[in-house]
Parts: C-alpha cells; sequence; structure tokens
C-alpha cells in the first residue's frame, strides 16, 4: 500500500550506476543497484557467519566466534579455517556497509536532500574500518582486527584495553567517550524539549492547553541558562557531537599500537616534563 503523498516522490533517475536498471522500489522499499549489492553482501556474510559456527565449539550464541588469522600470517590471506573465513567476512562486511552508504546517497539524489544521512552513516563505516583494516594494515597483520562474537569481541577490548595499561589515559579515548556523553546528554535534552512543548497538560482554567511553538522552547532555555542554540542549531550541535564521538574512537584505536607502544599513561609525561615545575 502506498501513502496518497508518496507516488509524488517516487522519482525515477539520481541513481549512481546503471542507468534505470535497478532503479525500482519492492514494497515500501528502494532496491537499486547498490540495493541489491547489499543483500548480496549481507547474505554472503551472514552465511559464512553461520558456516564458522558450525565449525567452531559451540552454538552457543554468546559464546560463537570467528578469530581473524594469526599473526603468522601477516597481511597475507590465510587458510579458510584458520582466519580465511573472518577475512572473507570483513570483506562482505565492509561490501554491505559501502553500499548502505550508497544506497543512501542515491535515495537522497532521488529527494533532492543533502548528503547529511550518508556523510553520518560513513562516520560510523570509518570507525569499522579503521579497527579492521587501517590499525592492522599499519601493525603489519590481520590478526591485529578484533574477533567476530559477542564475548569474544568484549574479551579483545578488554585485552588491547590492558596492553595499554589504563585505557582511560588515552587522550583520544577521554575525547571520544565525552562525545558520546555529552550525545546523549544533548538527545534527552531535545527529547524533552519537544516532547513538553508539544504535550503542555491543561491551563490553570482547566482547559486542554494547545502546542507549544518554538518560541516557547528557546524562552525555557534563556530562562535558564540564558542562551538558546535555537530548533536548527540543536541538531547541527547534535550531529557534531555525534560524529565526533565516532571519528575520536577511530582516532584512539589507530593510534594504539602504530603511534604509541607503551602504557597510555606513561604518554601524559609530556605534561610532568614541561619546564615549568619547580625542582
Ligand atoms: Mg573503551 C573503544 C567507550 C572503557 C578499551 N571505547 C571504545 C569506543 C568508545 C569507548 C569511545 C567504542 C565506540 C566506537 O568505536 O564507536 N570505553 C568506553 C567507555 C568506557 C570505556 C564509555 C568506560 O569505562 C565507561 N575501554 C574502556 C576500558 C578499556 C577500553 C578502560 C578496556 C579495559 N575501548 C577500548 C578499546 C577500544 C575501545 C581497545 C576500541 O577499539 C573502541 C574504539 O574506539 O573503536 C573504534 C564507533 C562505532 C562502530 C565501530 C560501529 C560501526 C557500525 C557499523 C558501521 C555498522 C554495523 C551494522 C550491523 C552489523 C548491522 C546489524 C543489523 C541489525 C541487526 C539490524
Ligand atoms: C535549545 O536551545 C533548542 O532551541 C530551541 C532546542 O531546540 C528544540 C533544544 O532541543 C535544546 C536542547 C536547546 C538547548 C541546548 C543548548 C546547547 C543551550
Amino acid at each position: 500500500a502506498m501513502l496518497n503523498f508518496e507516488k509524488k516522490y517516487r522519482v525515477r533517475g539520481g541513481t549512481l550506476i546503471g542507468g534505470d536498471l535497478f532503479d525500482f522500489w519492492v514494497g515500501p522499499f528502494y532496491v537499486g543497484f547498490f540495493g541489491v549489492t547489499t543483500i548480496f553482501f549481507s547474505v554472503l556474510g551472514t552465511l559464512l557467519i553461520i558456516y564458522g559456527a558450525s565449525q567452531g565449539p559451540t552454538w552457543n550464541i554468546w559464546q560463537i566466534n570467528i578469530a581473524p588469522p594469526d599473526l603468522k600470517y601477516g597481511l597475507a590471506l590465510a587458510p579458510l579455517k584458520e582466519g580465511g573465513l573472518w577475512q572473507v567476512i570483513t570483506i562482505c562486511a565492509l561490501g554491505a556497509f559501502g553500499s548502505w552508504a550508497l544506497r543512501q546517497v542515491e535515495i537522497s539524489r532521488k529527494l533532492g536532500m543533502g548528503y547529511h544521512v550518508p556523510v553520518a552513516y560513513g562516520v560510523a563505516v570509518f570507525a569499522y574500518f579503521t579497527l579492521v583494516v587501517v590499525r592492522p594494515v599499519l601493525l603489519g597483520a590481520w590478526g591485529h582486527g578484533f574477533p567476530y562474537g559477542i564475548l569474544s569481541h568484549l574479551d579483545w577490548v578488554s585485552n588491547v584495553g590492558y596492553q595499554y595499561l589504563h585505557f582511560h589515559y588515552n587522550p583520544a579515548h577521554m575525547l571520544a567517550v565525552t562525545f558520546f556523553f555529552t550525545t546523549t546528554f544533548a538527545l534527552s535534552l531535545h527529547g524533552a524539549l519537544v516532547l513538553a512543548a508539544a504535550n503542555p497538560g491543561r491551563t490553570r482554567s482547566g482547559a486542554q492547553d494547545v502546542v507549544k511553538t518554538a518560541e516557547h522552547e528557546n524562552t525555557f532555555f534563556r530562562d535558564t541558562i540564558g542562551y538558546s542554540i535555537g530548533t536548527l542549531g540543536i541538531h547541527r550541535l547534535g550531529l557534531f557531537l555525534a560524529l565526533s564521538a565516532g571519528f575520536w574512537s577511530a582516532v584512539c584505536i589507530v593510534i594504539s599500537g602504530p603511534f604509541w607502544t607503551r602504557g597510555w599513561p606513561e604518554w601524559w609525561g609530556w605534561w610532568l616534563n614541561l619546564p615549568i615545575w619547580p625542582l
């Protein structure tokens, strides 16, 4: 079923590749060339994960693990059951994530919108790409990628964290964590403010009040903290905070090893070494 206004937006064109060949919808979903490649890589990747699980010791969903190759394979292809599967699954994942981003671009073009959505999603893909490609390549072995499994990837994060003694001292990790927390704080303020304006309750005479406007939203924050960033501004701030969280996450892991090999607490020696401290 199509909503009455949908037809107007279901325009041909805007495709990046293949012209009209894949320019079609299935039910409510636009497919396109990159819809086809997304499905291809997702299905293949998922089947390979299930196959990998079948070759492992458990079907316990928490314990299933598909590990990257041993470090001895360096940056070469490994035998399928010794990390090769992880390598092919990684290619499928990147194929699917890249296809998904390009499908977002095609839909943005159809609708005459900016590319903000694919750019934002691209930052999450960039963080994943940094974990499984950039850092392993810089360190010289695919074995530095993280294993695919629920508990196993948590173990990897813990182990890699303690390898640098105390990951909370990683300055880029500090920024990433702070941006993640600030993002949730900003979104909670925004969600609360919008709902408060949209659900005004009753007036003092007991009648149902009408929905408030952006002027009331501005006034709330001017009364509270003397500043309102505005209805467009809060969305710009939210995008900036969220993208910064993903960006600094990628930075914090790519510098761990390729740039700094000792404990992160020790990195702060630069501070103690400033020539400003009395003997
Ligand atoms: Mg730490 C990383 C927070 C303690 C070691 N840590 C991170 C960051 C984040 C964070 C900043 C992970 C988010 C990220 O990369 O997003 N850490 C954090 C916090 C604490 C913390 C808040 C805390 O103590 C309160 N960390 C510690 C302790 C260390 C430690 C001190 C362990 C002992 N931390 C590490 C290590 C790492 C982190 C090591 C990292 O490698 C990681 C990091 O920065 O990685 C970059 C980015 C987002 C992504 C990577 C997701 C990408 C998603 C993709 C593109 C799409 C997926 C689609 C999906 C498959 C589809 C599913 C289909 C659905 C079912 C429909
Ligand atoms: C805000 O100022 C604003 O503009 C009216 C919003 O738009 C609806 C908001 O959601 C929020 C949270 C604020 C307040 C934010 C800051 C940074 C002062």
